[in-house]
């Protein structure tokens, strides 16, 4: 059962949760037969973004270069947006991800171990996930921390019914603040923190590096007779051209994700965004490693929110996400400094990606 003192309410300082926000589907969640212990698990979680989405704009929208936060992409129309995403030919990261489950899944859970406490930060479509419960031996529990509340509990009820005798621990909290773990009713032998589809990327280095050791801190605590580890998927640095088209989908699904924040904006705090007066860029900086998106003004332009005003010149951008892509080389040395050695490095045959374990050192 989950520790109710865990749940809090999430009122996010900044950082990003890389799945939409919460709506109000409880009932429809409750029909689909979810266990008291999951809707419990839920109270308190919910509408967390929401309160801060007005200071995040009008900050981000003072600073000089402007900015948004990439958290806010995912509203409802922005998750289904970025499920569409993973379909386009041109976006390669969640296809080679998922072909390195489906070749490596037996020697990742080798890897891993039996008895595991299986930490999930985010858990939006559990694919992956069911692929690696498949595969583990005698896991203990499968503790997914996920901020909207539908989803967590919509992929724990799936879960539920195929996963029978894993103890599911749902956690709805934002994985980006530290977070006291419920523990298992059986005891496990190591944690083990699940961390895929290169959303570390979306952080900025120092932020990824932050977040890193609190994972090596709660994979650390697992009141395991091991330390446990950590298991990331991440994104690796390739030709220029083969990134941006990932980015720049023929299909303009990239584009429309993009701008669905100003649409949120628009819906969520009355503004005034006219989103024929904007358009998507997304650029790969080598110097930096990582894939720039912005969203560019066409033409100049005053916008409101809240009663304050904000022009916009011809071709002036705000940058609304960063997805950083690394070299083996230098996630590893990333990963050492915040107390991680990486032990078992997977990739596609393509070597696009890669799915990296990591042990405490
Ligand atoms: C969720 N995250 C890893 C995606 C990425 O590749 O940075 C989000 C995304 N943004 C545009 N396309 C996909």
């Amino acid at each position: 059962m989950s520790d109710m003192g865990n749940l809090r309410s999430v009122l996010d300082e900044g950082g990003y949760s890389g799945r939409r926000d919460a709506t109000p589907s409880d009932l429809a969640v409750a029909a689909l037969g979810v266990p008291l212990k999951v809707l419990r698990a839920c109270e308190s979680g919910g509408h967390q973004l929401a309160g801060n989405l007005l200071a995040d704009a009008l900050a981000g929208l003072s600073s000089s270069p402007k900015r948004l936060p990439s958290k806010y992409f995912y509203d409802a129309r922005g998750s289904t947006l970025f499920e569409r995403i993973c379909e386009q030919p041109e976006y390669y990261l969640t296809r080679a991800e998922l072909a390195i489950m489906r070749d490596h899944v037996g020697a990742i859970a080798t890897a891993l171990g039996s008895n595991v406490r299986l930490v999930e930060y985010g858990s939006g479509s559990s694919l992956k996930t069911r692929m690696l419960l498949q595969h583990l031996e005698s896991p203990v529990a499968y503790v997914p921390v996920e901020i909207s509340r539908s989803t967590l509990m919509e992929s724990v009820a799936k879960l539920e019914h195929e996963f029978p005798d894993i103890e599911m621990l749902p956690v709805c909290a934002d994985f980006t603040h530290p977070i006291t773990l419920p523990r298992a009713a059986r005891a496990p032998r190591r944690t083990v923190v699940y961390f895929p589809g290169s959303t570390l990327g979306n952080f900025a280095p120092s932020d990824a590096l932050r977040l890193l050791r609190q994972m090596r801190g709660e994979a650390g605590q697992g009141g395991g007779m091991l330390d446990g580890g950590v298991l990331i998927g991440v994104d690796l640095v390739k030709d220029k051209a083969v990134l941006e088209a990932a980015y720049n989908d023929a299909a303009g699904v990239t584009a429309e994700f993009t701008l669905n924040l100003l649409s949120r904006l628009n819906r969520e705090l009355g503004a005034d965004f006219d989103l024929a007066g904007f358009r998507h860029r997304a650029r790969y900086s080598a110097l930096a490693g990582r894939i720039e998106t912005s969203i560019v003004s066409t033409r100049a332009q005053d916008v409101h929110i809240d009663g304050c005003s904000f022009h916009f010149p011809p071709d002036e951008s705000m940058q609304v996400e960063w997805s950083c892509k690394y070299t083996l080389e230098g996630f590893a040395s990333m990963a050492a400094r915040a107390g991680l050695r990486v032990t078992e490095v997977w990739t596609d045959p393509a070597r696009q990606f890669s799915v990296e374990w990591l042990v405490c050192k």
